[in-house]
C-alpha cells in the first residue's frame, strides 16, 4: 500500500516527462507534425504525416444528423461524412475511419494528433484557428432554435427567461451567451441528450445547426424551428492539426475538385433536400451571381 502511494507520483512524473519528449519530437518534426513523425516513419510513403499511412482517422459526431451520424448498423454517414470520404479518396489519403467524440473535445483531440482530421460541421472561426488549422469552407448555413409547438417561443426574442440547451463548445453556446443574456443556458455533451431534455420538458428549447433541427422535427412532429440565425461568416471546414501545410493543400485541392465536378452539389441535394443552395460551392459554370470586384 505505502510503496504504491509513494511510487505513484514518481511514475506520474516519468509519464509526464515521456509525454513532453514525444511532444517536442513532434514539434521538431515541423510539417510532419504527427505521431508518425514521432515514431520515425519515413515522410516518404506518408507525405501528409498521417497517424498511419493509408488511413485517415477522423474525429466526428454520432448524432449530428444529417451532417455526421451513425446509421442503424452503426456506420458513419451524412453529408460531411460522404463529402470528406470523397475528398480523402481524391487526395490519395486512403480510407477515412470515423470515430464519434463529444464536440467539446473534438478540436483538441485533432490538435493533439489523436486524429488526423475533425469533420462535424465545424465552423471556421478566428478563435478555433488558435487551436487547429482548417481547410477552405464547404458549408454555410444557420444556427437554429428548436422548441416544442406548445412552448410559446416563436423567435429568439422569446427565449428571455427560458431554459435553452446548447452543446458545449459549439458556436451556439458562444452566440447564446453573447446574444441571449436573459435565457438560462443548459449545457449538454451532445444533441441527443439535449433533445431528450426538450422532449421531457426539462428545457424549453435547444440551439443547434439548421439541418439538424430539420432532422429532429422530421423525427418528432411536436417540435418546430422557432428562429434561424445566419452563420455565413463561419462556414464549416475540415479541421487538422497546425503545421501541416501539405495536408491542408491536398484537402483544399480535392475539396475544390469535388465542388467543380458536381459531387458537392449531388451530396447537398441528397442530404439537405429543399434547402436553398448556396452558390459559392457549385461548379463555376453554375454560379450566376456576379462576383464582387476586388479593390
Ligand atoms: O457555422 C455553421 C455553418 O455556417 C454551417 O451552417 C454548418 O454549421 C456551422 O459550422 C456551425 N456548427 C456548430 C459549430 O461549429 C455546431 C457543430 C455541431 O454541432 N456539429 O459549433
Amino acid at each position: 500500500m505505502n510503496r504504491r502511494t509513494i511510487l505513484r507520483p514518481a511514475g506520474l512524473l516519468a509519464a509526464v516527462a515521456a509525454a513532453a519528449l514525444v511532444l517536442s519530437a513532434c514539434s521538431a518534426g515541423g510539417s510532419t507534425g504527427s505521431a508518425a513523425g514521432a515514431t520515425g516513419s519515413a515522410t516518404q510513403g506518408n507525405p501528409y504525416g498521417l497517424i498511419q499511412a493509408g488511413t485517415v482517422r477522423v474525429a466526428s459526431l454520432g448524432d449530428a444528423k444529417p451532417y455526421t451520424f451513425t446509421d442503424a448498423k452503426g456506420d458513419f454517414t451524412g453529408f460531411d461524412v460522404e463529402l470528406f470520404t470523397d475528398v480523402a479518396k481524391r487526395a490519395g489519403l486512403g480510407t477515412a475511419v470515423f470515430t464519434g467524440q463529444d464536440f467539446s473535445g473534438l478540436l483538441s483531440a485533432v490538435a493533439n494528433h489523436q486524429f488526423d482530421v475533425g469533420v462535424a460541421a465545424i465552423g471556421i472561426t478566428a478563435d478555433r484557428k488558435k487551436t487547429v488549422d482548417f481547410s477552405d469552407g464547404y458549408l454555410a448555413g444557420y444556427l437554429s432554435v428548436l422548441t416544442t409547438k406548445t412552448s410559446g417561443i416563436d423567435s429568439a426574442k422569446g427565449l428571455d427567461g427560458k431554459r435553452l440547451g446548447v452543446v458545449q463548445g459549439t458556436l451556439q453556446e458562444t452566440y447564446a451567451a453573447a446574444h441571449f443574456p436573459k435565457a438560462s443556458l443548459v449545457r449538454f455533451p451532445d444533441n441527443n441528450s439535449a433533445v431528450s431534455a426538450l422532449n421531457s420538458g426539462s428545457i424549453d428549447a435547444h440551439f443547434l445547426d439548421y439541418e439538424a433541427v430539420k432532422s429532429y422535427i422530421a423525427q418528432y412532429p411536436d417540435l418546430k424551428d422557432a428562429d434561424d440565425i445566419p452563420s455565413f461568416d463561419a462556414p464549416a471546414g475540415f479541421a487538422i492539426a497546425k503545421g501541416n501545410p501539405k495536408l491542408k493543400a491536398a484537402l483544399n485541392t480535392a475539396l475544390h475538385a469535388a465542388m467543380e465536378d458536381g459531387t458537392w452539389k449531388k451530396l447537398y441535394q441528397k442530404w439537405f433536400p429543399g434547402s436553398p443552395m448556396p452558390e459559392q460551392y457549385l461548379p463555376k459554370a453554375e454560379q450566376t451571381s456576379t462576383p464582387t470586384p476586388s479593390k
